[in-house]
């Protein structure tokens, strides 16, 4: 496993992927004032993109770029201002590494047709195509890769007292009837990624279940993508109360998650992550060197 940038994967069955096999890291770029970690470092267009390049330089397969905060009591921003946010940050990554592969983190359609125009590949939807009743053709029609994500409630109010009987099998449940939803409205199968949604409507159990038991999620048989990097539930077990403290935390889930058969790691610290997947995938594939 080289440090290799975003070749598509040729393996048989994986479809027209834009990805390397093996884990990806997922590089995390909010472009907005408010988001819980970097919020308002990456608001310049020059700046996003200056961090994008840190991050592929580090490894990252794919750069997820988002333009509206969604921890929890964050509030929604316009369309307007979300495509306003993106579309820039898109072209200019594009315009220095058009070889980058782009997500969109946005559960509007038209955001996501802008940035899909302005080069994005994939797009990462944090409602499953719950939040627009036009995202699912807008994905379809594209032909690109979707991020089905599990929330319990909406952003502003998701933590205020989230409940399950069975975390894991619910979530499961929700995920398999998201991509059954997607299927139907012409989304193509191999194009569906899901992800069981850590810290969004959910307590420290039931986040800790969800990690504890992921490999549930990757029995649906779709590639799972874990987006655990440097949330509360780390900080509440390590006593790291600064966001950016809680780094070594989130190495550990991620080893976690690969070992499990989760492959898409989205995370703020690339080369801690990259690095840690690297020994990961060493111990556990050796044939791979
Ligand atoms: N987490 C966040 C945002 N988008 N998308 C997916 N698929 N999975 C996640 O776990 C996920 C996500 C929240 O983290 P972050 O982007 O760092 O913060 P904010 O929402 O405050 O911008």
């Amino acid at each position: 496993m080289g440090r290799t940038r975003a070749a598509s994967d040729t393996t048989p069955g994986a479809g027209t992927r834009p990805w390397s096999p093996g884990p990806v890291v997922v590089g995390i770029l909010n472009v907005t004032p408010d988001s819980f970690s970097d919020g308002g470092d990456f608001l310049d267009p020059e700046a996003a993109a200056v961090h994008a390049a840190t991050m592929l330089d580090e490894g990252a397969g794919i750069i997820d770029v988002g333009g509206e905060s969604t921890r929890p009591g964050s509030d929604p921003v316009s369309q307007e201002e979300e495509v306003r946010r993106v579309v820039p940050v898109i072209e200019r990554i594009l315009a220095s590494r058009p070889e980058a592969v782009i997500s969109v983190d946005t559960y509007r359609s038209k955001t996501a047709a802008a940035a899909l125009g302005a080069g994005a590949r994939i797009v990462n939807d944090v409602t499953a195509l719950r939040g627009d009743p036009r995202m699912a053709s807008v994905v379809a029609d594209a032909r690109c890769p979707v991020i089905l994500m599990h929330m319990q409630g909406e952003p502003k109010t998701m933590q205020m007292e989230p409940h399950y009987e069975d975390v894991v099998g619910e979530v499961k449940a929700f995920l398999g009837l998201k991509a059954e939803n997607a299927i139907a409205a012409g989304v193509s199968q191999e194009n569906i990624i899901v992800d069981p949604g850590i810290g969004f409507g959910k307590n420290l159990n039931h986040n800790l279940a969800l990690l504890r038991n992921l490999e549930v999620i990757v029995d649906l048989g779709f590639p799972v993508l874990v987006g655990a990097s440097r949330k509360t539930f780390i900080g509440k077990i390590t006593g790291a109360e600064d966001a950016g403290e809680r780094v070594f935390g989130t190495v550990a889930t991620t080893v976690l998650a690969y070992e499990k058969g989760v492959t898409l790691l989205r995370v703020h610290d690339v080369r801690a992550n990259r690095e840690a997947l690297a020994v990961a995938d060493a111990v556990l594939h050796a044939s791979r060197l």
